[in-house]
């Protein structure tokens, strides 16, 4: 049997990451479906995760995107988070929006625009200084749709250049989280399409850069949680941007599509150390919600990780060792399916009642009578960016 109160500390001390662009109006290339009351700037988006931190008790940080969530004052929006018991969490830069950057950024054949995108990255680096975040997550949009366009190699050489540059220019608290995506917008080759090399990248860069496993930019059938296991044990995972795809890069709800899935991840991450703060994972939710309400998502997301954590944290791991070393094929499997088929949510309704909490955190949201409140008072919301 797993400890119980250990699971329970685990529980309390899991930090969930939420996207700023979670609670902006989104959508397909086909539609954006507007909401009323999202959010019209970036201090109303803090103002809405500090809702679902309220609900949940997990969800302190928030992802900021640049240029979405630009601002005059960074050190005022920081302010205004610290206020609602909030803080800045990764800062998303983004070279994909731009008409220069049609055949890439950093890879890009013309210097000018390497040098544009490099310095936007920076940029990023300075409004890192400025909030405290920690992580600058790149994620490059950059490849090719046409065999023989540009070369494959020249541009892993303009990519290593420009992640070199930004490297070279991170505080000694600071990190670099390198996403990859198999492919999307790019249709041939993707600059960094897997995470091999994302990781050959992080490696000759040092210490502090380290992957990022988005959970929607694999293909079919890939073995997500191999990835994660091999990355924890080489000290490479910087951390997740949780979804969930039934096709490719969905963007919907994690736990919603695979949540057995999720439980087989969470597994590897509770099994090589991946929750202990030292670790340094970044737990981080990436998805958009189209056509359902964005806080009570983003809260039924958070939910859904702790409840595949809590899953995770309740095998038997001594009772697995034991089976696995004496080939005892079935009987490992039933360990880890037993914990998986464990009703967890009495677990965290206790958790959270235990810390003066609503055991319900999506009734909690609804009788707090925001969603009500954002309506009535917030006329013409952004659009998060995505979708446009
Ligand atoms: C894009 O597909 C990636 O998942 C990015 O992580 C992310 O969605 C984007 O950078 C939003 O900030
Ligand atoms: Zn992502
Ligand atoms: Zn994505």
């Amino acid at each position: 049997m797993a400890d119980r109160s250990a699971v329970k500390d685990a529980l309390r001390a899991q930090r969930i990451e939420t996207p700023s662009w979670g609670y902006g109006n989104s959508g397909t290339r086909f539609k954006v479906f507007a909401q009323p009351g999202v959010p019209r700037d970036p201090f109303e988006k803090l103002a809405d995760a500090a809702q679902v931190h309220a609900a949940t008790g997990v969800a302190p940080k928030v992802s900021l995107h640049i240029p979405w969530d630009r601002v005059e004052d960074y050190g005022a929006l920081s302010a205004h988070a610290r206020e609602l018991g909030l803080e800045i969490g990764a800062i998303n830069a983004n070279v994909f929006q731009d008409e220069d950057y049609k055949l890439g950024s950093v890879t890009h054949p013309d210097p000018r625009v390497r040098r544009k995108a490099l310095d936007h990255l920076l940029e990023c680096v300075d409004i890192m200084d400025a909030t405290g975040s920690r992580d600058l997550k790149l994620w490059f949009s950059d490849g090719t749709n046409y065999p023989g366009q540009d070369d494959i190699s020249a541009r892993q050489q303009r990519l290593s250049d420009a992640l070199s540059e930004v490297y070279r220019r991170l505080g000694d608290d600071q990190r670099i989280l390198l996403e990859y995506k198999l492919f999307e917008p790019a249709f041939y080759t993707t600059d960094v399409p897997d995470w091999g090399t994302a990781y050959a990248h992080c490696l000759r860069l040092g210490p502090r850069a380290a992957v990022v496993v988005d959970t929607g930019h694999h293909a079919p059938g890939t073995n997500i949680e191999f990835i994660v296991a091999f990355l924890l044990r080489e000290g490479k995972l910087g951390g997740f941007d949780f979804n969930s795809r039934f096709y490719a890069d969905d963007d919907l709800m994690v736990g919603a599509a695979d949540p057995f899935q999720l439980f087989r991840i969470l597994h590897e991450v509770a099994g090589n150390g991946g929750f202990a703060p030292e670790a340094g994972v970044a737990f981080m939710l990436d998805q958009c919600h189209n056509i359902e309400a964005k806080i009570p998502a983003v809260i039924r997301s958070v939910m859904n990780v702790q409840e595949a954590t809590a899953k995770a944290l309740l095998v038997d791991r001594s009772a697995l060792t034991a089976a696995q070393n004496a080939g005892d094929v079935l009987g490992a499997n039933e360990v880890l399916m037993d914990a998986y088929a464990t009703d967890v949510r009495p677990l965290l309704a206790e958790v959270r009642a235990e810390a003066g909490r609503d055991p319900n955190p999506l009734a909690a949201y609804r009788a707090g009578g925001w969603a009500e409140k954002i309506v009535a008072e917030r006329v013409g919301g952004a659009q998060a960016g995505w979708g446009a």
